[in-house]
């Protein structure tokens, strides 16, 4: 438990004030309340968590996991900061931390490079990073104690594994495909590596043609607008590879305003990455084919691993979480009834 110094508050004040990064509320601090902050934390884990931002509902559920697990009757003071998608203001919040001596740094990363320099400032500061969800690439594997998330190219294979043998069981096994993908924030680990695992089968299939690849940023207006381009340019578009749910969405709305039909009785295959309740909902209306899970429910992990460690424990390096995909031929909304997100 580090001690919390009021001066360090104040430089992390002038530090958050000049980046635009703000609560999780979105109000800006007050000096007054990184004071109340040296108070409310005395006591506690002192956590300091950097989200990526708000950008789907699969990070929206990641954000309630930590916010659901990080309290204080669990024995934490969580400091939580959403960087709106932007690096720099990760970089900021991060620095923030270490000024404000928290005890550990949980980092989402938006993107996978840029980072040695800010996670050396962390461990030359005796703060332990646990990185989360998308992954860090640094010289130095020691500037972060362990990551947690998703097998991000076992999700892409998967994805085309699950359309090889949806096209065998509907006898279109070997027929010409046109595919196009809606790729996700391009270097992010889940947009690298479901690019990566779905191309991967896609070589295995001679008779598949991916006409061209574009990044919806993981969101679903931007999804709406690339799809309404590829729908422009390319004839008979028979896949569409949406990198998670929110462009799943957003690709739905312009098969539809083109007149064009999606889903298992329609003209487009769907296939979607996340697997957030609204994915299984468009499922039942029959507008997507598949949805790979990528589980956000990250926090309980991560507090175990912080309790391991408060305990003098070593951590695996490397944890995945455990995933699997849902699709129309199951009994979703039994699924959904035992589902959280
Ligand atoms: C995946 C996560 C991705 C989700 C998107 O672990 O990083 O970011 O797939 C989210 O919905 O925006």
């Amino acid at each position: 438990m580090k001690k919390y110094y009021a001066g360090a508050a104040f430089l992390a004040l002038a530090i958050f004030s000049a980046s635009g990064c703000t609560r999780s509320g979105g109000e800006t601090q007050t000096e007054s309340r990184y004071e109340e902050l040296a108070d409310e934390g005395e006591g506690y884990i002192n956590v300091g968590f950097c989200q990526v931002g708000s950008e789907s509902d699969w990070r929206v559920a990641s954000t309630q996991s930590f916010r659901e697990t990080f309290t204080t009757e669990n024995g934490y003071y969580l400091l939580y900061e959403d960087a709106q998608n932007k690096q720099e203001n990760q970089l900021k919040a991060v620095r923030s931390f270490i000024l404000q001596e928290v005890d550990y740094i949980i980092l989402d990363p938006v993107v996978e490079t840029g980072w040695d320099g800010v996670l050396q400032e962390a461990k030359d500061a005796g703060i332990p990073v646990i990185v989360t969800d998308r992954k860090v690439v640094v010289e130095d594997e020691s500037l972060y104690t362990c990551w947690v998330g998703s097998d991000f190219e076992q999700e892409g294979r998967k994805a085309g594994e699950w359309l090889e043998d949806y096209l065998a069981d509907r006898g279109r096994g070997g027929e010409k495909l046109r595919l196009v993908t809606l790729q996700g924030t391009l270097g992010s680990s889940a947009q690298i590596g479901r690019t990566e695992g779905f191309s991967q089968i896609l070589e295995q299939n001679d008779s598949w043609e991916m006409l061209e690849y574009q990044s919806g940023d993981f969101t679903q207006t931007k999804a709406q607008e690339v799809m309404e381009y590829y729908l422009d340019t390319y004839e008979d578009i028979d896949v569409a590879v949406c990198e998670n749910d929110n462009m799943a969405f957003g690709a739905i709305d312009a098969i539809q305003e083109a007149g064009k039909t999606c889903g298992p009785d329609g003209e487009i295959i769907v296939i979607s990455f996340d697997a957030v309740r609204a994915a299984f909902e468009a499922m039942l209306r029959g507008e997507i084919n598949v949805a790979m899970e990528c589980n956000p429910d990250q926090g309980p992990l991560v507090s175990d691993i912080i309790r391991r460690l408060e305990a003098g424990e070593e951590v695996e390096k490397i944890q995945y979480v455990k995933e699997t995909y849902f699709d129309t031929s199951m009994d979703l909304e039994s699924i959904m009834e035992g589902r959280t997100y």
